[in-house]
């Protein structure tokens, strides 16, 4: 594992929950070091004795930083914001920051966990895109009501938020499961704008140390 006195994410360029992560990183400008965990090679560099102590859940993303280390995306997001807090990713107002995790947990709880990689092997190869197309426009069909009283120009106001580093990976697993998006106008349009910004840009799977050449823009 490496060793170094700069933050150190344990991410995989295709995984949603590290694409948070990665965006809270590059919105504040802390500057790290990545680690690639390939979810795929190896059956799987998770299920390594090396990697499972980092995360006995054996999932990306975790992070080692100021001398402990720290797995679930959210949580990460959150200490970020406590340690680091500009620019700010909870908005002040108290409601709009309970919207925000409201959102977030939607999609990290709700959406996420249901067409991740290990329960798409439980659901074997042949049936795995109608379920991901399944919990996702579930997950989508709610998400789109909710942000049509939220949203300003992002998921909550006009601010990018917490809610917004979880809208896009997931945006971005629902058009590799070929989800049909034009039920989704409010989340396509919000997705648009935040895939305009630096932040989402450079953090994008297509553009990480571990992405293979072929997938790479
Ligand atoms: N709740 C966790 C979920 C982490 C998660 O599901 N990570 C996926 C990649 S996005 C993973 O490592 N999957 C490995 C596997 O399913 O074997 C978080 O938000 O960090």
């Amino acid at each position: 594992m490496a060793e170094s006195s700069k933050p150190v994410l344990y991410s995989y360029f295709r995984s949603s929950c590290s694409w948070r992560v990665r965006i809270a990183l590059a919105l504040k400008g802390i500057d790290y070091e990545t680690v690639p965990i390939n979810l795929v090679k190896d059956g799987g560099q998770q299920f390594s004795e090396e990697f499972q102590a980092t995360n006995p859940m054996k999932q990306v993303p975790a992070m080692k930083i100021d001398g402990i280390t720290i797995s679930q995306s959210l949580a990460i997001i959150e200490y970020l914001e406590e340690t680091r807090p500009t620019p700010r990713l909870l908005p002040q107002d108290l409601k709009k920051r309970a919207s925000v995790r409201m959102i977030s947990d939607l999609i990290a709880s709700g959406i996420q966990p249901l067409q991740n990689l290990s329960i798409l092997k439980q659901v074997g190869q042949e049936n795995h895109l109608a379920w991901a197309q399944k919990v996702i426009s579930s997950g989508f069909t709610a998400l789109e009501k909710i942000l049509q009283s939220t949203a300003g120009k992002y998921c909550v106001g006009d601010e990018v938020s917490m809610a917004d580093l979880c809208l896009v990976p997931q945006v971005a697993n629902a058009e590799r499961y070929k989800v049909d998006l034009t039920p989704y106008p409010t989340i396509s349009h919000i997705n648009k704008t935040l895939l305009a910004l630096e932040a989402f840009q450079v953090t994008h799977p297509c553009r990480q140390p571990d992405t293979p050449p072929e997938l790479r823009a």
